[in-house]
C-alpha cells in the first residue's frame, strides 16, 4: 500500500470495478465479501451508484432486488439476506422476522431499515442512463416507471409510521437503523438499556477484521441483540413495535437523507407526471428540511438527535452534525455549518492525513480514532455529503471532498473506514460502498 504515489483516474476506476465485481452476488451485491455476506439497504443505494458508472443494467438490477425485499407496509429492510446462511450474525434465524405479517414470501430480511438514499441513486440511473442513451436509456427509464410506486410507499411509511406526529424528523429504534451502529450519540440512549435474557451468541464479525477493538463490543452487541428480540416479540408489528422497544430516537442524519431524498423522488415524480405525488413529496422534504433545521444548537452550530424516552438532545460532536448539509435550505445556516466543516474541529483539524470529516470530532473526548463509528473516515459519506454540496452549487467544497478522497482511496483497499491521522484502512477491505464512492469520484 502507498498512498501517495500519484495513481491515473484509470487504475482506479479499474480496481473499484473488480471489487464490485468480487462483491457481485448476481442479482445483489454484499456489502463486503467475508464481513458482510448480504446486501444492506443503504450499501445498495451507494452500490447502484457506482454500479451505474460502469453498467445501467446491473445498476437497476442491484435496486430492484432491494425492492423485491420491501414489505407489504412499505418499509424496505436493512439487511436482505443472501443463501450465505453462517456467513453473518444475527442471521436471519436469530432475527426472527419469519414471524412477521408483512414479511414477502420467499424473502430472507432483517426488520428494521436504514435511510433512505434509493430515490437518490435512482436518479443516478436515470442520469447515467441519459447520458449513455439507446439500451441504457430505456432500461433506466423503464425501471423509473416501474419501481416509482415502490419507493413512494416506502417514503410515506417512513412519513407516517417513523414521524405520527409530523415533527419532521424520522424515530429509530436501533442504532443500526441509523447506519451509524456504534456511534457517541448514541452513548446516551444505550446507556440506559437494560438488556433481559439474551441467549448465548458467537459473533462472527471479529473474524473479519485485524483488531476486534476496530469493531463495537460484546456489551454493546447484547444491547443490539436484546433489542431485535424485543421487536421479534411483537412480530415487528408497526403498531406495537414503539411501545416495545427500549430505544427510541429521532435520527436527524436520518432525517436530512429523508428530506433530501424526498426532493429528488419529487423530481422524478414531475418526470413521469406523477404531479400530485410529486407535489406531496415535494412537502415531505420541506417538512424533514425544517425538522433538521430545528435541531441546530445555536451554541455550536451542529444538528442534534432528539432521544425521545429520555427526552433530552443529543449534542454529541458526530459527522451527523451536519445534517442541515445534507437536507439542504436555508442559505445562512447552510453557509455557517461550511465554515464549520472546513474549520479547525474538522476538515481542518491538525495532523489529519487527509482533509476529510472523521465520524466523530478528534476534538471531543468521545473521539476514537479506530473504533468503527467512533471517530474513522466513511469515504461514502463523504460522497453524499459531496452531492449535497454540488446540488447546492458548492463548487469549491465538492472539489476539496473530491480530491482529499481520491487521495484516500488511492490506497486501492477500499477500506470500510480509515484512521483519520495516518490514513490506514480499517474494518473491512474490498468494501462495496467504497468502491462505489470511487467510482462516482472518478465520474
Ligand atoms: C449492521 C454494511 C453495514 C452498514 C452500516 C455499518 C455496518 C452492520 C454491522 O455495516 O452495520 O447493520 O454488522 O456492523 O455500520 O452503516 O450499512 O456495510
Amino acid at each position: 500500500m502507498n498512498p501517495t504515489r500519484s495513481l491515473s483516474m484509470e487504475e482506479l476506476r479499474s480496481a473499484a470495478t473488480e471489487v464490485l465485481k468480487v462483491n457481485d452476488l448476481g442479482t445483489m451485491t454484499s456489502a463486503a465479501p467475508n464481513l458482510y455476506p448480504h446486501m444492506w439497504s443503504w450499501d445498495a443505494a451507494f452500490v447502484a451508484i457506482g454500479l451505474a458508472r460502469t453498467s445501467v443494467p446491473r445498476a437497476v438490477t442491484e435496486l430492484r432486488s432491494l425492492l423485491k425485499a420491501q414489505w407489504s407496509t412499505g418499509m424496505i429492510p436493512h439487511i436482505v439476506f443472501s443463501d450465505n446462511h453462517t456467513g453473518y450474525f444475527p442471521g436471519f434465524d436469530r432475527w426472527g422476522t419469519a414471524g412477521a405479517a408483512a414479511l414477502p414470501e420467499g424473502i430472507k430480511s432483517s426488520g428494521i431499515c436504514q435511510p433512505p438514499v434509493h430515490a437518490i441513486a435512482l436518479r443516478h440511473i436515470v442520469d447515467r442512463g441519459r447520458e449513455n442513451g439507446g439500451a441504457d436509456q430505456e432500461v433506466a427509464e423503464a425501471f423509473l416507471a416501474e419501481s416509482f410506486d415502490g419507493w413512494l410507499a416506502w417514503h410515506r411509511w417512513l412519513a407516517t409510521v417513523r414521524d405520527p406526529d409530523g415533527v419532521g424528523l424520522v424515530e429509530i429504534h436501533h442504532g443500526w437503523e441509523s447506519g451509524f451502529d456504534n456511534s457517541p450519540r448514541w452513548d446516551g440512549p444505550y446507556s440506559r438499556i437494560v438488556p433481559g435474557t439474551v441467549p448465548p451468541f458467537t459473533r462472527r464479525d471479529v473474524l473479519h477484521v485485524a483488531d476486534a477493538s476496530e469493531r463495537p463490543d460484546d456489551a454493546e452487541y447484547t444491547k443490539y441483540l436484546w433489542l431485535v428480540q424485543q421487536m421479534a416479540e411483537v412480530r415487528f408489528d408497526d403498531a406495537a413495535v414503539q411501545d416495545a422497544v427500549d430505544f427510541r430516537v429521532r435520527d436527524v442524519f436520518f432525517s436530512a437523507i429523508m428530506a433530501a431524498s424526498s426532493d429528488v423522488l419529487a423530481g422524478l415524480a414531475a418526470e413521469i407526471g406523477r404531479d400530485q405525488d410529486a407535489e406531496e413529496l415535494r412537502s415531505m422534504a420541506t417538512r424533514f428540511r425544517e425538522g433538521v433545521a430545528s435541531t441546530v444548537d445555536p451554541a455550536t452550530g451542529l444538528a442534534r438527535d432528539y432521544d425521545v424516552l429520555a427526552r433530552e438532545w443529543i449534542g454529541t460532536e458526530t459527522v451527523s452534525g451536519f445534517a442541515p448539509l445534507v437536507a439542504g435550505g436555508d442559505p445562512a445556516l447552510l453557509a455557517a455549518q461550511r465554515e464549520l466543516l472546513l474549520g479547525p474541529r474538522w476538515m481542518g483539524f491538525p495532523g489529519l492525513r487527509f482533509a476529510l470529516p472523521p465520524s466523530t470530532s478528534p476534538a471531543s473526548e468521545a473521539f476514537r480514532p479506530r473504533t468503527y463509528w467512533r471517530g474513522p473516515v466513511w469515504p461514502f459519506l463523504n460522497l453524499l455529503l459531496g452531492w449535497a454540496c454540488a446540488r447546492d452549487g458548492e463548487t469549491a467544497l465538492v472539489d476539496a471532498l473530491r480530491s482529499a478522497s481520491l487521495e484516500q482511496l488511492s490506497d486501492l483497499q477500499f477500506g470500510e473506514y480509515y484512521e483519520p491521522f495516518t490514513g490506514e484502512p480499517l474494518g473491512s477491505l474490498a468494501q462495496a460502498w467504497t468502491a462505489a464512492a470511487a467510482l462516482e469520484w472518478v465520474g
